[in-house]
């Protein structure tokens, strides 16, 4: 078999492998159970390019991401093209739409992170732009991973707390953190992201990590502000399941490597 045929029949059954996949039951839910930790690599579609995911797929050796996020809170370029360039360089990764809005979505993920953002009192991000999805969603065949999106101040104005024109949760007020990520809960959510927003001076508190994860029974999200490998193994310490990182990986690919396996 030529050199193509070979790469092309490997690229086939990566695509069948992660259609047959159900990302939240077949991946996200055993890990959590398991108490084992899952890493996911955020990628912001308006930085992607082919030589960046070569950069990125180099820096990461053998190791691969457990989960690709695919989104933003605003993007101008094609999240399609975004993709596609994640599926060429890390053909057995699932890529989970983490969508800012309906724009975003595109039917070469593999699912969607259907986000709430229920921190914040804005119709359009609790149910509006549900709405515009949702038959777009349905037509795509992407698997829906609610989710409920919490905003936590992490020091500065970050481009989700612009765009969506939400009040992030004070970062001393873990008991609204708590009573929000439970109501999430108790409204069906089957994750909560604790976010702190891209490029977030400071991280989610470990105190609100550790009293959220006490008071839920679903996987919990960590993102935002997250620098390096002591950063990562905090909040895993205090309790997140999954821990996203982009913007630290954005600056420096090298560092994916030293973030993916020192927890
Ligand atoms: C943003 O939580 C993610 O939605 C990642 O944030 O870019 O700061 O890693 P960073």
């Amino acid at each position: 078999m030529s050199n193509w045929a070979i790469r092309s029949s490997a690229t086939s059954y990566w695509f069948i492998v992660r259609k047959m996949t159900q990302v939240y039951e077949d991946i996200i839910l055993p890990a959590y159970r398991a108490h084992k930790r899952l890493f996911a690599l955020l990628i912001d579609p308006d930085k992607c390019s082919d030589e960046r995911l070569s950069s990125i797929r180099n820096a990461v050796g053998s190791y691969t991401p457990d989960i690709i996020l695919v989104g933003g809170s605003l993007v101008l370029g094609s999240t399609s093209n975004a993709v596609a360039l994640c599926h060429k360089f890390f053909p057995q990764t699932p890529v989970i739409l983490f969508p800012g809005d309906e724009t975003q979505l595109t039917p070469e993920a593999e699912a969607v992170m259907l986000l709430s953002l229920v921190s914040g009192r804005n119709p359009e991000y609790l149910i509006g732009q549900h709405v515009r999805a949702s038959v777009k969603i349905k037509q795509m065949n992407l698997q829906t991973i609610p989710t409920g999106y919490i905003l936590v101040d992490g020091g500065n104005t970050t481009a989700v707390q612009y765009i969506s024109n939400t009040m992030p949760i004070p970062s001393d007020k873990t008991e609204i953190a708590v009573a929000t990520a439970l109501a999430s809960e108790q409204l069906g959510h089957k994750m909560v992201y604790l976010e702190g927003g891209s490029g977030a001076l400071n991280h989610v508190p470990a105190e609100m990590i550790r009293s959220v994860r006490k008071m839920i029974n679903i996987p919990l999200i960590v993102g935002g502000g997250l620098k390096c490998a002591d950063d990562i193994r905090e909040v895993f310490d205090a309790g997140a399941d999954i821990v996203v990182v982009g913007s630290a990986i954005e600056r420096n690919p090298e560092i994916i490597r030293i973030l993916c396996t020192q927890y």
